[in-house]
């Protein structure tokens, strides 16, 4: 097992990380950016070291300055948590040759899955379900236009280079088709450097469902349910529920064994997550995450498993402490992600927390970095913290969420809770009939209307 554990990360999930750690005996450093010298996660780090000036390219993305910090206090692997160099596959390449491990999947998969049409070309050689579209990449105009007619429109035009809904564009006939090629190849290019874009048939109405798997990297791979992830804003997701009120067990065994089947012939290592769009009972698989997620402690709720201790277990070559035997999803759990933002404008409120009373009881848990007196850098995302909740039923998980919104209390700066107070009374929402357009027309249609 490691000795030491560099935490390439911040907020919350440098303290979720730090406690497996804790939990495994392992010591940890955190890094932090001058903007983070207060940061709950330097405090309760064994070591820590500053990395650079706020902005996240100089410090939390530095890598020379990552590998000084691991070599000054002998550190012997890098967690990177989510976002900033989680799923940068140089940076995993550049840890082997320094022989610090990565505690993360293989480069290679990494890579793989960070090109969208490689990802989408290796999900159907492994039998994963897709959306009918181009197999591989669009070149020219002609192309295009064959490929829409054989799947019919509506079709979507995405960025091989993209991902997380940066760069689509949907087209609604061969007209539109034309001018969203062009749009979407111009965008993608000044975006990502990479004008590499893919056709797929656009569906209307479907729901984001994703597995969730952990592999140990030598052909073992198991799959922990799904967590539907329908309730997004501008492509941020804001509330995530295990397991989805949409499935059923029949088909969450079918997908999952499909998954956790696809994962042991790559040999996948660690926690990664598919994608899927669900629509009329069918799953297309549209992206995979190498990298533990924001809304993991989700599936953690349910299954009762340590997703980042599995992590690390894998990465020190260690095997999955669990079969797919020992998981069994019980109960329901959602998680809410509370933000520094006005709950219906969205503006970023960074600023000072003049008061925290986060909720506590039976089947709560906070997943935070905040503090009474923190003040929030305005350098980085405006997470504040996470609100998860378990219950043995979805309405039990209902109930309780509704008393542990109404305890909680964050003073000083503006945060979405209110946002969440009218969703867990939202009729639709309580009985679990929505798809990945509901929140959006919820709050163009004037959902909010009492919230300030
Ligand atoms: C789609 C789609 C409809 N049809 N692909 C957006 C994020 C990226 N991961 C994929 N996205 C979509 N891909 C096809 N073929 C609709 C979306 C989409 C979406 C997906 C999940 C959650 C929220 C979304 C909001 C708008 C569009």
């Amino acid at each position: 097992m490691f000795d030491k554990i560099l935490i390439a990360n911040r907020g919350e999930i440098a303290l979720r990380i730090l406690r497996a750690a804790k939990e495994l005996g392992i010591a940890t450093v955190a890094v932090h950016s001058t903007a983070d010298a207060d940061a709950m996660h330097v405090r309760l780090a064994d070591e820590s070291v500053c990395i650079g000036p706020p902005a996240a390219r100089d410090s939390y993305l530095n890598i020379p300055a990552l590998i000084a910090a691991c070599e000054i206090t002998g550190a012997d692997a890098i967690h990177p948590g989510y976002g900033f160099l989680s799923e940068n596959a140089r940076f995993a390449e550049v840890l082997e040759h320094h022989r610090i491990a990565f505690i993360g999947p293989k480069a290679e998969h990494i890579r793989i899955m960070g090109d969208k049409i490689e990802a989408k070309r290796t999900a159907k050689r492994l039998g994963i379900p897709c959306v009918p579209g181009s197999e591989g990449g669009i070149s020219d105009e002609g192309e295009a236009k064959k490929v829409a007619k054989s799947i019919g429109y509506p079709v979507i035009i995405k960025a091989a280079a993209g991902g997380g809904g940066r760069g689509m564009k949907v087209a609604r006939n061969e007209e539109d088709l034309v001018h969203a090629l062009h749009t979407a190849k111009t965008e993608a290019k000044a975006a990502f450097g990479d004008d590499a874009v893919y056709i797929e048939k656009y569906l209307e109405k479907p729901r984001h469902i994703e597995i969730q798997v952990l592999g140990d990297g030598k052909g073992n791979a198991i799959h922990l349910g799904e967590r539907d992830c329908s309730l997004q804003r501008r492509h941020q997701k804001v509330w995530e529920e295990g397991p989805s009120p949409a499935l059923n067990l029949e088909m969450r065994e079918r997908i999952g064994g499909v998954v956790a089947k696809a994962m042991q012939e790559l040999k996948y290592a660690g926690a990664g997550t598919i994608e899927f769009l669900y629509e009329d009972g069918e799953f297309y698989f549209i992206e995979m995450n190498t990298r533990i997620q924001v809304e993991h402690p989700v599936t953690e709720m349910i299954t009762g498993i340590d997703l980042v201790n599995e992590q690390i277990r894998v990465a020190a070559g260690h095997p999955l402490s669990v079969t797919q035997a020992d998981i069994k999803i019980e109960g329901h759990a959602i998680e809410c992600r509370v933000n520094a933002e006005h709950p219906s404008t969205f503006r970023p409120s960074p600023g000072t927390i003049s008061y925290f009373h986060p909720p506590g009881g039976l089947g709560v848990r906070v997943d935070s970095a905040a503090y009474q007196g923190y003040r929030i850098p305005p350098h980085y995302d405006s997470l504040v913290g996470k609100l998860i909740v378990h219950g043995r039923t979805r309405n039990e998980c209902l109930m309780r969420l509704r008393r542990a919104l109404d305890e909680f209390v964050v003073d000083g700066v503006d945060t979405t809770l209110p946002l969440f107070r009218t969703l867990v009374r939202n009729p639709d929402i309580q009985n679990g009939q929505y798809d990945i357009h509901w929140l959006e027309n919820f709050l163009k249609t004037g959902g909010l209307a009492d919230v300030e």
